[in-house]
C-alpha cells in the first residue's frame, strides 16, 4: 500500500512487458514514452532514469509533455550491450504551488499565503515529494550497426570451382571474393561447411540415394572427419578457413556461417552423446522434419534430452569455436525446431562477451513463431517476402513489419531467393522479375539479400508447382558464366551503392507508402533527417504499367503547384515534375523501377 498519487503506464518502446529486449544499434536513440498522471489538477514531473546493464547508477533526463498526458524523453546509447530504462515520477507540489500563484497573480487575487507556502515548499524540495519509479526497469538491446543495415550473398563454397566435376575450395571461394565485393555486398553466407556424412545421403534433385560421386546436402552434417567443429575435407582445412575470413575482411566482406543444429547419422555426437538423440524402442532414431518437408539424412536433437543442459553448452559452445575464427554472423537453420528457450538462454550467453554477434533466423514458419524467436534474441529474421509479391501484398506486409510495434524487436531481412525458394513469379517473369524483386528488398528492407545464380535469373524449378530448382546446388555441384550477357551485378551494384548513400535506405521505421492510380504500381518512399528516397516499382514483369504517383508535397515543403526536378539514381535519368501528381511508365523492356531524389 502506498500513498503515492501518481501513476506511471504504457512505457514505450517496451516488449511483452518488458519481459523481452526491444532493439536499437549503437548510436541510434532510444524514444521513451509514457503516460504520466495524477488524481485532481495538481502538476507531474517525471524524469527517464537510464544506464548500461551493470552500471551503479542512473543517469536521468528530463521528460517533456506531449499531449494527452504523454511524456517523452530520449537516450542514446553509445556502445553494445543491453542498457535498462525506466520512468521515475511525483507530484510536483511546488510546480503546482508556482503555478497557482502565477494564476492568480494574473487575476489580481492575493498570494501572501501562498507565497510562505512556497517559501516551505523549495526548503522542502523534492525529498518532501512521493516519488514513484516504474518497476521493473525496460531492457533495449544495443547491436552495432550491421545489425540493422546490411547486405548479404549467399553462395556455396563447393561450387566455386572452376572445373566441371571438381569440388570447390575455399581457396577457390576467395578467388571469387572480389565478384561478390564488387557487387557491394558486405556480408557473405555460406551453408554449412562441415563434413557431410555418407549414411542416408541425398543425390541429384534430392533423391533418396546418392550416386557415386554425390557430394550430399551440406546440411547433413557430420561424419568420421568431425561434426559442427570441423571443415569439410573437401573445402579444405581450418588454416584454410581462418585464412579466407581474413581475406574477405581485407575486401569489406564479413562472413556468416550457417549454423544446423542437427546431425547426420555419422556424426561424433550420435555415437558419443546417443542421450542427445531421440531413441525408439526397437533403437532407431527417427529421421528429422519440417513438414511437410523430409529430412531424410539427418536425425534431429532432442531438446527434451536427460542431458538437456549439456546439450545446451555443447551448441553454445558450436558457436563460441566458430567466434574464435573470426565469424560473428550466423545465420541459424530452422531455429523453430529447436526449443525457444534455449535459444533465449544462448544468444544472451554469446552476447555477453561478444555483443559484436548477429543472429539471423531462418524460420519460415507461422508469424507468432517467427516473432517469438526474434523477442528471444535473435537478431535479424528472414520473413515471408518471398511470398508477397503483389502490390497490396506487399503494402501490408510491410505496414505490419514496420508501423506495429513488431519493429521494435524484429528486424526483417528480406532474402529475394534462397536454394529452398524459387518461388513461381520468378519461375514465370523471367529477368524483369528479378529485377524488380531485387530494387524491392533492397529498398523496402534495410537488410536484404540472394542466394547466387540470382543475378543471371536463374528460374528453372524441378517441376512445374515447386520452388525447388532443378539441379539444385543443395545436392550438387554447379558451375555457371558468371559473365554471361543479361546479367544483374552491374544493377546490383548500383543498387547497394544508393543503399551505402542514402541513409534513409538503411532504416525501416521511416517507411511511407503513397497514393498511386494504378495498383499494380507501388509507391513508396523512406527518410532519414535530410534524406529522402523515393521507388516507384512495377510489380508486374510481364507488363507495362503506367499512371500517377502522388508526392507529398508538404512533407517536402514545396507548394502546390511547384515545379522540381526527381533524379532517377538507377540511370540518372531526370524528369521535371509539377504539382502533387505526376506520371511514370515502367516498361519491362526499359525498366521494371525507378529510384529516386528530389532535386530543387
Ligand atoms: C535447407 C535444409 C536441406 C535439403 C534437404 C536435406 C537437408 C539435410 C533444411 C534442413 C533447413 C533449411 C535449409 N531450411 O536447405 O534442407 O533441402 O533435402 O534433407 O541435409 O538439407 O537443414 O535451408
Amino acid at each position: 500500500m502506498s500513498k503515492a498519487r501518481v501513476v506511471i503506464e504504457n512505457i514505450t518502446p517496451q516488449v511483452d512487458c518488458g519481459r523481452f529486449p526491444a532493439k536499437r544499434v549503437v548510436g541510434e536513440a532510444v524514444i521513451v514514452e509514457a503516460d504520466v498522471f495524477t488524481d485532481g489538477h495538481d502538476v507531474v514531473s517525471c524524469v527517464l532514469l537510464h544506464r548500461r546493464d551493470g552500471a551503479a547508477e542512473w543517469v536521468e533526463a528530463p521528460m517533456s509533455p506531449l499531449h494527452n498526458d504523454r511524456w517523452i524523453a530520449r537516450f542514446t546509447p553509445t556502445g553494445m550491450g543491453r542498457y535498462l530504462y525506466t520512468v521515475r515520477a511525483w507530484v510536483d507540489h511546488l510546480a503546482t504551488s508556482r503555478r497557482d500563484i502565477a494564476k492568480k497573480q494574473a487575476a489580481g487575487q492575493d498570494v501572501s499565503v501562498d507565497l510562505l507556502r512556497n517559501k516551505q515548499l523549495e526548503k522542502a524540495g523534492v525529498d518532501g515529494e512521493i516519488v514513484v519509479q516504474h518497476e521493473p526497469p525496460c531492457i533495449v538491446e544495443v547491436d552495432r550497426e550491421r545489425a540493422r543495415f546490411s547486405s548479404w550473398y549467399e553462395l556455396f563454397p563447393r561450387s566455386a570451382g572452376t572445373k566441371l566435376g571438381e569440388h570447390g575450395t575455399l581457396k577457390d571461394v576467395e578467388a571469387r571474393l572480389p565478384y561478390v565485393a564488387a557487387m557491394g555486398f558486405d556480408v557473405l553466407y555460406l551453408p554449412p561447411v562441415h563434413p557431410i556424412g555418407r549414411t542416408h545421403r541425398k543425390g541429384r534433385n534430392n533423391a533418396l540415394t546418392c550416386e557415386p560421386g554425390d557430394p550430399g546436402s551440406p546440411w547433413a552434417i557430420g561424419s568420421e572427419a568431425g561434426g559442427h567443429t570441423a571443415v569439410e575435407p573437401g573445402l579444405g582445412t581450418i588454416e584454410d578457413f581462418d585464412r579466407f575470413v581474413e581475406t574477405a575482411s581485407h575486401l569489406g566482406l564479413e562472413i556468416a556461417l550457417d549454423i544446423a543444429f542437427q546431425a547426420s547419422p555419422d556424426h561424433p555426437w550420435v555415437r558419443e552423446h546417443p542421450e542427445w538423440f531421440k531413441h525408439r524402442p526397437d533403437g532407431s532414431i527417427k529421421y528429422a522434419e519440417n513438414p511437410p518437408k523430409k529430412y531424410q539424412d539427418i536425425y534431429p536433437l532432442d531438446f527434451d534430452s536427460r542431458d538437456w543442459f549439456g546439450l545446451w553448452q555443447a551448441l553454445r559452445d558450436v558457436f563460441l569455436f566458430w567466434i574464435a575464427h573470426g565469424v560473428t554472423i550466423f545465420r541459424v537453420d530452422n531455429p523453430h525446431t529447436k526449443a525457444f528457450r534455449f535459444w533465449e538462454w544462448c544468444i544472451a550467453e554469446i552476447k555477453r562477451d561478444h555483443p559484436e554477434a548477429i543472429f539471423l533466423s531462418e524460420a519460415f514458419t507461422r508469424p507468432k513463431v517467427m516473432q517469438h524467436l526474434a523477442k528471444a534474441g535473435f537478431t535479424q529474421s528472414y520473413t515471408y517476402f518471398t511470398w508477397r509479391n503483389s502490390a497490396a501484398e506487399l503494402r501490408e506486409y510491410l505496414t505490419e513489419l514496420t508501423g506495429t510495434e513488431v519493429r521494435e524487436y524484429m528486424r526483417p531481412n528480406f532474402f529475394a531467393n534462397t536454394p529452398d525458394i524459387l518461388h513461381e513469379y520468378l519461375q514465370q517473369g523471367g529477368r524483369p522479375a528479378f529485377e524488380v524483386r531485387l530494387v524491392l528488398a533492397a529498398t523496402l528492407a534495410a537488410s536484404y539479400g540472394i542466394y547466387s545464380g540470382y543475378e543471371v535469373s536463374e528460374n528453372v524449378p524441378v517441376r512445374q508447382g515447386s520452388e525447388e530448382y532443378l539441379d539444385s546446388e543443395k545436392y550438387q555441384i554447379k558451375l555457371r558464366d558468371w559473365n554471361q550477357a543479361g546479367s544483374l551485378k552491374e544493377l546490383i551494384a548500383r543498387v547497394n551503392e544508393i543503399r551505402r548513400e542514402h541513409p534513409a535506405l538503411q532504416q525501416n521505421d521511416t517507411l511511407q507508402f503513397h497514393a498511386t492510380d494504378n495498383d499494380a504500381l507501388l509507391w513508396y518512399s523512406k527518410s532519414l533527417g535530410d534524406d529522402r528516397v523515393f521507388v516507384a516499382a512495377n510489380t508486374t514483369p510481364g507488363w507495362m504499367q503506367h499512371g500517377w504517383v502522388e508526392v507529398p508535397l508538404a512533407e517536402l515543403g514545396l507548394l502546390p503547384g511547384a515545379s522540381y526536378v526527381v533524379e532517377d539514381l538507377l540511370d540518372d535519368t531526370r524528369y521535371t515534375w509539377r504539382g502533387g501528381w505526376n506520371y511514370v511508365r515502367l516498361d519491362p523492356a526499359e525498366r521494371m523501377a525507378h529510384i529516386f531524389v528530389i532535386r530543387r
